[in-house]
């Protein structure tokens, strides 16, 4: 009696053994962990790489490029790709903080139109590859807004207290206000950065909330009048509810590019080039600016998108639609006067 459980025992160990070395073919499956921004990648994608490559994929999200920083500044996680600004690449790249990126594993790098390539952040193209690229502007209601809306200054009309939604960003909220009182939004001036706070708290008692992703719901419902928001969502609002329109204000604005990195702490440098030059094939490019309303800086994908889309210069704008506006460079030491001055604007 004894004796039979034992056996039934050992029997059913070496089943599971034997179900666990099949099930992982005897060897152990790899990994590659991705950190993105919010609603910013068809999810399909990631599962189309799984089944592909048999990478496991792991997926986070972060709301700014500034938490997602602190995370990977804190040593702690170990990202193998992730998806920051411009400005912030910069900081990484001088911070020791990426690993350089073997461009042999990504052909599809010939897809990136030259325009894109080489810019100021990452300029000897050493670090990244560009994933999607747009503007800052102000996406407003055509219903609750009868005005032309052509200028910052309107977020700052009594009129529309607590119809406004701010983006909770600081480099865009302090940089449109920069760029509304015809400075840029790369200061470094003490007095101009004073007057932007200034203004910035005048502006509080008429903003409804300070928001992130949730922008989207909220305009969609029709609960603001006005919002300031990135381009690529401002395309899929629109798409949602056809009473909203976007602006890139006379003023000038935030030119921005977002590309893929690989992070000093990720450990599957192979996969992370993998990944990236899978999301860089034309069906996978097109499927994301598809999907997030974006706008992709891949030449092959982006003639396969709707013509109303690439020609509507809101989401594709000509030289001249964004004269006036400036990239985010990083502000290094300077940095400090502008973390001062959003704490002091958001306690208020
Ligand atoms: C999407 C975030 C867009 C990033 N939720 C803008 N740089």
């Amino acid at each position: 009696m004894k004796k039979t459980a034992r056996g039934v025992l050992s029997c059913v160990a070496l089943t599971i053994l034997v179900l666990a070395l099949a099930g992982c073919g005897g060897q152990k499956k790899s990994t590659l962990k991705v950190y993105n921004w919010g609603d910013y990648i068809d999810k399909s994608v990631l599962e189309s790489f799984e089944k592909q490559t048999g990478i496991n994929v792991i997926y986070d999200e972060f709301a700014t490029n500034e938490d997602m920083y602190v995370k990977l500044k804190a040593g702690g996680s170990d990202y193998d790709v992730a998806i920051p600004s411009d400005y912030m690449i910069r900081r990484m790249i001088s911070e020791n903080m990426l690993q350089p990126i073997d461009f042999n594993n990504i052909p599809n790098y010939q897809y990136i139109d030259e325009r894109f390539k080489n810019l100021a952040y990452d300029g000897k193209n050493q670090y990244s590859v560009p994933y999607m690229w747009g503007t800052v502007g102000i996406l407003y209601n055509k219903k609750m807004v009868s005005e032309p809306v052509d200028s910052w200054r309107i977020l700052w009309d009594e009129k529309y207290k607590k119809q406004i939604l701010m983006l909770d960003s600081q480099r865009d909220a302090i940089g449109i206000t920069l760029k509304m009182l015809g400075y840029s939004l790369n200061t470094k001036n003490q007095k101009e950065l004073d007057e932007a706070k200034e203004m910035l708290i005048k502006q509080k008692p008429l903003v409804l909330a300070y928001v992130g992703d949730e922008v989207k719901d909220k305009m969609i419902g029709n609960e603001a009048a006005l919002s300031v928001v990135w381009s690529g969502d401002a395309i899929f609002m629109k798409k949602e509810n056809p009473d909203l329109e976007y602006v890139i204000p006379k003023e000038g604005s935030n030119l921005w590019f977002d590309a893929m990195v690989i992070p000093k702490n990720g450990k599957n440098k192979k996969e992370a080039e993998q990944f990236i030059n899978y999301m860089c094939s034309t069906e996978i490019a097109y499927k994301n600016a598809d999907f997030i309303g974006y706008s992709t800086p891949h030449s092959d994908a982006r003639k396969k998108l709707p013509p109303e889309l690439t020609s509507d210069r809101s989401v594709y704008p000509e030289k001249e639609d964004v004269k006036n506006s400036e990239v985010f460079e990083d502000l290094a030491d300077s940095l400090p006067l502008y973390d001062k001055i959003w704490t002091e604007i958001k306690s208020k």
